[in-house]
C-alpha cells in the first residue's frame, strides 16, 4: 500500500476538495481487496444494511426514486459490519492516518463504508453532495473510493468539481434522475468544467462529502466496482438525521450527542495513537 502523502497532495487535497492517488494498492493488494469484498457483497444476498431487510435497489427513505436510482448502483453498506476480512481492510490504520491528515483533523470514525458496483448499463450518477445525507454536520468529512477494476470514461468513473468544497454547504439539494439539479442550489458550477476521474484498478480517490461529485453511465458490459468508505472527524455530533443509524441506536440519540459508538462508529485512527 502507498499510503505516503506529500505536502503538495495534502494541500491539493485541501484546495480542491480531492485528490487522486495512483497505485495506491499493489497488484496482490488489489486481488485480495476484490476477493474480500466480492465475498462480503455475495454473502449478503443483495441486504443493503446490516440492521434492515432493506434490498439494494429498493426505496430506503434516502433515496427515493428507486426505479431510476436502483440502476445506478448496488449498494452494500457497512460490510465491516458483516464481514471480518472486510473488517480488517477498513480499520487500517494507515487509511485512517491518510484520512487524518487530509482532513486535518484528530482523529478519524468510519461512517460507513459501501460497495458501489455500477453494473453493465448502469444509470449515471448525477452532480450530488455526500455529507448533506450524514447524521453530522462537518466540512472535513470526506471519503476513500478505491476502484477493485480499472475505471475508465467508459464505464462510469468518478467526476469532481474542483474547489467546490469551499462554498458548499449542508443544505441537501437531493440526488435523483437529472444530472444537473445541484446547480439550481449552485448556480456557479453550471458552467465549470469537472475533473474526471480515470484510474486503475488499485487506484483511489479521497473526496471532501462537500465536494460536488458525479459519476458516468456505465456504457460497457461489464461491472465497475468500486469499494468505499465515509469518514466521519472524532468528535462530530449527531445533527438529528437518521441516514445509515440502526433505529435503535438512533432513537437513543438527542441532536448535539456525541457520535461516538464503537460499535457503529468505531475510531480507525487518532493522533495521539503515534
Ligand atoms: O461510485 C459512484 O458512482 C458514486 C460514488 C459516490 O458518490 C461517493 O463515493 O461518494
Ligand atoms: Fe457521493
Amino acid at each position: 500500500m502507498n499510503n505516503t502523502l506529500s505536502a503538495t497532495q495534502i494541500a491539493s487535497y485541501r484546495k480542491n476538495g480531492f485528490l487522486i492517488l495512483d497505485d495506491f494498492l499493489n497488484p496482490e493488494e488489489v486481488l485480495q481487496w476484490k476477493n474480500s469484498i466480492d465475498k462480503a457483497v455475495s454473502d449478503r444476498q443483495g441486504q443493503k444494511f446490516p440492521h434492515s431487510k432493506i434490498k439494494t435497489g429498493e426505496s430506503d427513505g434516502i433515496n427515493k426514486d428507486a426505479e431510476y436510482f436502483g440502476k445506478v448502483f448496488d449498494q452494500i453498506v457497512n460490510l465491516w459490519m458483516t464481514d471480518d476480512a472486510v473488517k480488517a481492510l477498513m480499520f487500517d490504520k494507515r487509511i485512517g492516518k491518510m484520512a487524518t491528515d487530509l482532513a486535518q483533523v484528530d482523529g478519524i470514525r468510519i461512517w460507513h463504508d459501501q460497495s458501489l458496483i455500477k453494473q453493465p448499463w448502469g444509470n449515471p450518477t448525477a452532480w450530488h453532495l455526500d455529507t448533506p445525507f450524514w447524521s453530522f454536520d462537518h466540512r472535513e468529512a470526506m471519503s476513500i473510493w478505491v476502484a477493485l477494476e480499472d475505471v475508465t470514461l467508459q464505464n462510469g468513473c468518478l467526476y469532481f468539481m474542483p474547489e467546490s468544497n469551499q462554498v458548499t454547504g449542508f443544505i441537501e439539494p437531493g440526488i435523483g434522475a437529472n444530472m444537473g439539479d445541484i446547480f439550481a442550489t449552485y448556480p456557479k458550477y453550471r458552467s465549470k468544467e469537472p475533473v474526471a476521474s480515470v484510474i486503475k484498478a488499485g487506484s483511489c480517490s479521497f473526496h471532501n462529502g462537500l465536494t460536488i461529485h458525479a459519476a458516468g453511465v456505465n456504457m460497457t458490459p461489464y461491472t465497475r466496482k468500486a469499494m468505499t468508505c465515509a469518514y466521519m472527524p472524532d468528535g462530530s455530533v449527531f445533527n438529528g438525521k437518521k441516514n445509515v443509524l440502526p433505529d435503535d441506536y438512533f432513537k437513543t440519540l438527542k441532536i448535539g450527542d456525541v457520535l461516538n459508538n464503537e460499535k457503529q462508529n468505531p475510531l480507525i485512527y487518532h493522533k495521539n495513537w503515534d
